[in-house]
């Protein structure tokens, strides 16, 4: 470890949150497996697994998994429902530790944030005042919280995040600039942020599977591919990231989605489950501590056989719960046209911070 003028950054991810607090609030939960998300009715519900504690893992539970499948590999485990209001609080009140410790934070999701470190004054080596800085934030969550987290080191956000990810649950993955390549180039291109199935999938097709092929293909090759993204996608893989660290927007966006108990054609309901679902994300907006609002306003629509499509707009000023309505209408008729419907969601976005909350201005 030497010393280091480069920038540290700290990646903090909390361990199979929502179903951590959850075992942690019921000790007669512990050590059995907990899948947090829609409610299984047997079997046959409909919705996914939002979470589920390691445990659960073991049987190959994890989020985004439809619940039927959860519940098929493992009926004896503790399904309980999201319970968003108590999750957002704990999130709140670790965002706030976080920032205690003085540096600049910044607020990714839920559960995860990025602390920079660069410029620190200690006359040590930046990495070992990082290292030092992990452990006590991890002393702390456990102390005031009793959840565990992981955290990443790195000399930025790319690196950072997906050491975090690296060694879980109650890991700490310290990755020193002389060693990005070494960390990077066995791993599957899919650890890097963005890079989903689909784009996975386009890679593999052109022999491309490690990090390390893809970091020995050429940028024409990606660019000719995915376009400008392939200039991202190859930056990823050699491990640069330029990305600052912004701590004046808490959360980027909020939102909410159900899948109908049975498929539906009927405007009504579409329309009525919409309107709901903005009515809770407005609620989930409202949070007292928070002052940024939204601008963007997303629709969701699943059709029967899983063709998934999302439409958005940018409110002229504020979103309100008045304008909303009319925007998630205007969004959702062109698919109000007599197909099936399986699932529909809402999300608003494009939040600023240091303005009036959604809530102050909503009539
Ligand atoms: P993650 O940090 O992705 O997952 P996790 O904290 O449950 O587990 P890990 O130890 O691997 O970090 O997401 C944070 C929370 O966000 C998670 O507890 C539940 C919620 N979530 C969903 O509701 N749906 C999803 O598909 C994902 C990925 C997360
Ligand atoms: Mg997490």
């Amino acid at each position: 470890m030497g010393f280091s003028s480069g920038r540290v950054v700290l990646h903090v991810d909390m361990d199979a949150f929502f179903a951590a607090i959850e075992e942690r609030d019921s000790p007669q939960f512990n050590g059995k497996p907990i899948i947090v998300g829609a409610d299984p009715k047997n079997g046959f519900g409909r919705g996914v697994v939002s979470t589920a504690n390691y445990e659960a893992r073991k049987y190959g539970i994890k989020s985004a998994m439809p619940i039927s499948w959860a519940y098929k590999a493992c009926p004896s485990a503790i399904f309980l429902p999201v319970n968003f209001k108590r999750y957002n609080e704990v999130s709140e009140s670790i965002i706030c530790q976080l920032k205690s410790f003085g540096y600049k934070t910044e607020q990714m999701s839920i559960d995860e944030a990025y602390i920079e470190m660069t410029n620190d004054k200690c006359q040590m080596p930046n990495y070992e005042v990082a290292i030092r800085l992990a452990g006590e934030i991890k002393k702390q969550i456990k102390i005031k919280e009793k959840l565990t987290c992981s955290v990443g080191i790195g000399p930025n956000k790319l690196i950072a995040k997906v050491a975090s990810d690296f060694k879980k649950p109650n890991g700490l993955t310290v990755v020193e600039p002389q060693n990005i390549q070494k960390f990077l180039d066995p791993m599957s291109v899919r650890v890097l942020p963005g890079i989903g199935p689909k784009t996975a999938e386009a890679l593999n097709q052109m022999g491309i599977v490690t990090v390390k092929d893809l970091r020995g293909t050429y940028l024409y090759k990606l660019t000719d591919r995915f376009g400008v993204s392939g200039n991202h996608i190859w930056e990823m893989a050699h491990g640069k990231d330029d990305r600052p660290i912004e701590e004046t927007h808490t959360v980027k966006s909020v939102g909410r989605q159900t899948t109908f108990e049975n498929d539906t054609k009927d405007p009504r309901i579409i329309t009525k489950t919409v309107f709901e679902l903005l009515k809770e994300t407005f609620e989930d907006l409202a949070r007292p501590s928070q002052t940024w609002r939204g601008k963007t306003l997303t629709v969701i629509v699943r059709y029967a056989w899983f063709e998934t499509h999302s439409s958005q707009t940018t409110a002229e000023g504020l979103l309100t719960t008045a304008n909303a309505k009319r925007l998630a209408l205007k969004l959702l008729l062109p698919y109000l046209n007599g197909k099936p419907v399986r699932l529909v969601g809402v999300r608003i976005s494009g939040l600023e911070d240091g303005l009036p909350s959604v809530a102050d201005v909503a009539p």
